[in-house]
């Protein structure tokens, strides 16, 4: 059996929770070296958490690029190290008494609250999703699934603002059971839904009667953009063809150089998606720099993967700390949400690697 990345992280998160002493007797019926699940596509808050940051959890730059990540770090690290633990015993499928409403993201701040700060009402970094997607939950543990239940908000629910609440989501899912191979994928209709929404996954795993309560921040496309702003009078076409398709082979870069490719994932109404490849060239870097000048405009509201700073139009976006070092011709991505009027072209990049 080999350890995949995600496994020898937490082997790492192991260590850090053994430090912290009697935390995780408090937290864990069987530590987390026997890892639980978490939904990684798309990602939990607090997988996504651990995924954009578990390496470089102390960089001043979170607060700025991913604050809400930046408060849950700050309120416990446990929180992403146990991304996995988020779950509550013998509920007997009343999962509405069980969680009040203000508490779904945090299971009804189960385990003590160590996974309170999911609660915290603002920006989480959301992922530009399909309206029909894969939703795929991990189980390190392979408990299998009695079910899951997959609700989505309401259209014109703001997650950034109001508290998510059982009055505020649909069901839009019941799935049925699942063998205990640890992958357990379901396929998500999200309706005609535009903007920013959260998907709500309920785990019923079947070794115990032991349900998860999962939020994952996304995105839909097809109009609407910021369910503050007023919707568009001609509703855009559903599947927008990116307009810079990406190359389907990157330029050789010299040796010790990388290479920048930049891919519009979905453009809706004022909002955008995007995706940056970086490519190293002959040789092995161990960080990259891409810098580029917005030629229209376009500014950066979230991103995740790199950390970025904006001057005016000027952008740079550095790597962070697990995706600097590329073996030669090994690439990484990091990616963006952003806003525009009027025209949305795609800027012309270059890479620095170091
Ligand atoms: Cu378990």
């Amino acid at each position: 059996m080999k350890f995949s990345r995600t496994a020898r992280r937490l082997i790492l998160g192991t260590v850090a929770v053994l430090a912290t002493g009697f935390t995780m007797v408090v937290v864990n019926h069987a530590g987390p070296a026997s890892a639980h699940g978490s939904v990684t596509n798309p990602p939990s808050r607090n997988y996504g958490c651990w995924e954009r940051w578990g390496d470089d959890h102390l960089n001043p730059n979170m607060a700025q690029t991913d604050p809400m990540c930046a408060q849950a770090w700050q309120a416990n690290p446990n929180t992403m190290w146990n991304w996995n633990g988020l779950f509550r015993e013998n509920v007997g499928g009343n999962h509405q008494a069980a969680v009040p409403d203000g508490q779904l993201c945090s299971g009804g701040r189960t385990q003590g609250g160590l996974y309170a700060s999911l609660d915290a009402v603002g920006a989480w970094v959301a992922k530009p999703m399909p309206n029909n997607f894969t939703l795929t939950l991990t189980d390190g543990a392979r408990h299998g699934a009695d079910y899951m239940l997959i609700y989505i908000t309401k259209q014109g629910f703001d997650p950034t603002r109001q508290p998510l609440t059982w009055g505020s989501l649909d069901l839009v899912l019941r799935t049925g059971s699942y063998p205990t191979t640890g992958l357990y994928e379901a396929q998500v209709n999200a309706g005609n839904r535009t903007g920013r929404h959260v998907i709500y996954t309920i785990w019923q795993a079947s070794h115990l009667d032991q349900p998860y309560y999962l939020c994952s921040d996304v995105t839909f496309g097809g109009g609407g953009g910021d369910p503050t702003n007023p919707p568009p009078t001609t509703p855009p076409p559903t599947n927008p063809p990116p307009t810079t398709p990406p190359p389907t082979t990157p330029p050789p870069a010299g040796n010790g150089g990388c290479t920048a490719t930049y891919t519009k994932t979905n453009e809706w109404s004022g909002g955008f998606g995007a995706q940056v490849t970086v490519r190293a060239g002959n040789a092995a870097i161990s960080g990259w720099t891409v810098r580029w000048t917005w030629p229209n405009g376009q500014s950066i509201t979230n991103s995740w993967n790199a950390s970025i700073t904006s001057s005016g139009s000027a952008v740079t976006a550095a790597n962070v700390g697990h995706n600097g070092t590329l073996g030669a011709n090994a690439s990484t991505s990091f990616g963006f949400n952003g806003s525009w009027t009027g025209t949305n072209a795609a800027p012309a990049l270059t890479c620095t690697a170091t």
